[in-house]
């Protein structure tokens, strides 16, 4: 048994959840905990809000609330979003906690006497009506180069320039509207990259072999484009104040306390049950301990640069990113999620219009890696109607019901086992066999695929079995298929388990069983669990497990999810 730290990027508070979010770091996380825990690993699953900088000081001041009590409303309601979508993570935690602020202070103080921390003038833009620095996206104005009126201070929306905020034309508050803006100057602590700059090459030499290639080609890039100092201080009230004379007014930049979050919550987690939890046996020199990171594209170089630089000025013994998956992005109908735009679904909606399995079951299927991938309703009926409804749902159904008219609700004794059932007990092997090949990998949509291609093989068999035909003339063989179909629906469950839990339990149930009842994923011998579930076993056939997508129902959610077509 080895130990296994999985973390997903941590979420905005201040941002609802819609799918791609999802399907980028919290859902691939969560699959990936289970998995590595059904294999007999120690996994321990962190996940939580990351809640500091300008975005939720704007986001209280436009809710009319203090900044704090907007927290920790948020942080509730990703919590029971995340909850309702079956994540497994072991804590949900907070950046705002004291233990990470404690985790904060201990990194910078490190980095501070090691040298890597150093001070220099900024100037800034100050809003003297809204009495605030604003952070260049807080700034709107002309495009000075293609006219378009409602730039933003780092980047032109329209012909994608990369502005300072000092070239907007007419430039303006974006929280106020005010044009009484003046350049002020302020004192900012950097971390000096460039100083740790040879450390970090030594280090990423070491990932080179075990990183897949988008995280450590983007890493590659920053380095050659030549590492800057960066500031990790802003002029705001929400924050952890800075803990270094002369810098109390001002607080952490959002990007250097998040990330620590992930060691700030493992604190959050051990001290509610200190006796017999230790944050520092996952983070702090505890070496057999491996962490594997899950993010979308865009934050890949503050996990594969910034972070581990941080960690490492440190010169103290910090767990390291093992392995770090960064997933390229979902778009909805072609096109952006947009919450003002009411366009695409919601992580908190989609779970009242289908049970948290439907969605799990699509979005892993259709998972982001190599590239984009793309949302619409149509294809989400599509794989709903065939391969849970058609293809796993029917297979159940049948044998059950089946079973159920022929001889009762008791598994059937009787007859022997044919080439048929060899046949199929070699086929499943190798089939099962590259699915946790590529649950290991995180190749999820070709781990989907497998496990697709093992519910086909049962669908396979009974045709081929035809139970209902070999009846007339031998009980006995007939008992026989129909208990190898019966098993397999627990094999299915089971091999479901870490992707559609819900329904993995609820065909566990069907046998008087519980998903606790599970055996341990390695060393999965189909040979022996297809002869699990003996003669005389009750089961029930009770509800079916998934319910078709009819057509008015496709149409009702378009229109209600601001679909283009
Ligand atoms: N909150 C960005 C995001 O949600 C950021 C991730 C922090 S991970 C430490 O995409
Ligand atoms: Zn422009």
């Amino acid at each position: 048994m080895s130990k296994v730290l999985v973390t997903s990027a941590l979420p905005y508070i201040n941002g609802v959840p819609h799918l791609g979010h999802m399907v980028g770091c919290l859902l691939p996380s969560d699959v990936y905990a289970r998995f590595m825990r059904m294999m007999g690993n120690e996994v321990l699953y962190i996940v939580g809000t990351d809640e500091h900088g300008t975005t939720s000081e704007v986001g209280a001041l436009k809710a009319g609330m203090d900044v704090q009590a907007y927290c920790d409303m948020n942080h509730e309601r990703h919590y029971r979003t995340y909850k309702d979508f079956e994540l497994s993570f072991d804590y949900f935690g907070r950046t705002s906690s004291e233990q990470n602020k404690e985790m904060t202070y201990h990194i910078f103080e490190q980095l501070d006497k090691n040298g890597y921390i150093e001070e220099r003038a900024v100037k800034q833009v100050y809003s003297v009506d809204d009495k605030m620095f604003l952070a260049d996206r807080y700034i709107t104005g002309t495009c000075p180069y293609c006219g378009y009126d409602k730039a933003r201070g780092d980047q032109c929306e329209n012909c994608t320039k990369v502005l300072e905020p000092a070239e907007l034309i007419d430039a303006r508050s974006t929280i106020s509207g005010s044009k009484n803006l003046e350049i002020r100057e302020s004192k900012h602590l950097f971390l000096n990259l460039p100083k740790i700059e040879n450390k970090l090459r030594e280090w990423l030499k070491t990932k080179e072999a075990f990183w897949p290639e988008v995280a450590y080609s983007i890493a590659l890039k920053w380095l050659k484009e030549g590492l800057q100092p960066r500031c990790i201080t802003r002029d705001l009230k929400w924050g952890f104040p800075v803990n270094k004379p002369g810098y109390e007014d001002k607080v952490f930049y959002v990007w250097f306390d998040a990330p620590i979050g992930y060691i700030g919550i493992t604190k959050q987690w051990s001290d509610e049950k200190p006796e017999e939890r230790n944050w520092k046996d996952w983070w702090y020199d505890a070496k057999d301990v491996r962490h594997v990171e899950f993010m979308g594209k865009d934050n890949v170089p503050f996990h594969a640069i910034t972070f581990p630089a941080t960690l490492l000025g440190t010169n103290e013994p910090w767990t390291q990113v093992d392995y770090l998956k960064g997933s390229s992005y979902l778009t909805f109908e072609g096109g952006k999620f947009s919450k003002s735009e009411k366009r695409g679904i919601f992580a908190e909606d989609a779970v009242k219009e289908f049970p948290a399995d439907y969605w799990r079951y699509w979005l892993m299927s259709n998972a982001p890696e190599a590239s984009d991938s793309s949302f619409t309703f149509d294809l989400f009926a599509g794989t709903v109607n065939k391969d849970l409804n058609g293809v796993l749902g029917n297979f159940v159904s049948r044998v059950l019901k089946m079973t159920a008219s022929k001889f009762g609700d008791e598994i059937p004794s009787g007859g022997e086992m044919t080439v048929l059932e060899n046949e199929l007990i070699a086929v499943l092997q190798k089939r099962v066999d590259d699915y946790f090949k590529y649950m290991k990998d995180m190749e999820f949509r070709k781990a989907l695929n497998e496990l697709r291609a093992i519910w086909v093989e049962g669908n396979n068999y009974i045709s081929t079995a035809e139970p209902w035909n070999v009846i007339k003339e031998n009980q006995d063989q007939a008992a026989m298929i129909l208990r190898v179909c019966i098993n397999l629906i627990r094999i299915f469950a089971i091999l479901s388990a870490p992707v559609m839990p819900v329904t993995s339990e609820k065909m566990m149930e069907k046998f008087g069983l519980s998903t606790k009842d599970m055996p341990s994923l390695a060393g999965f011998d189909i040979k022996k669990e297809i002869e699990f579930l003996q003669p005389g076993h009750k089961f029930e056939v009770g509800e079916t497990l998934f319910e078709r997508i009819l057509p008015e129902r496709l149409e009702e959610l378009k229109q209600k999810y601001g679909s283009s077509k």
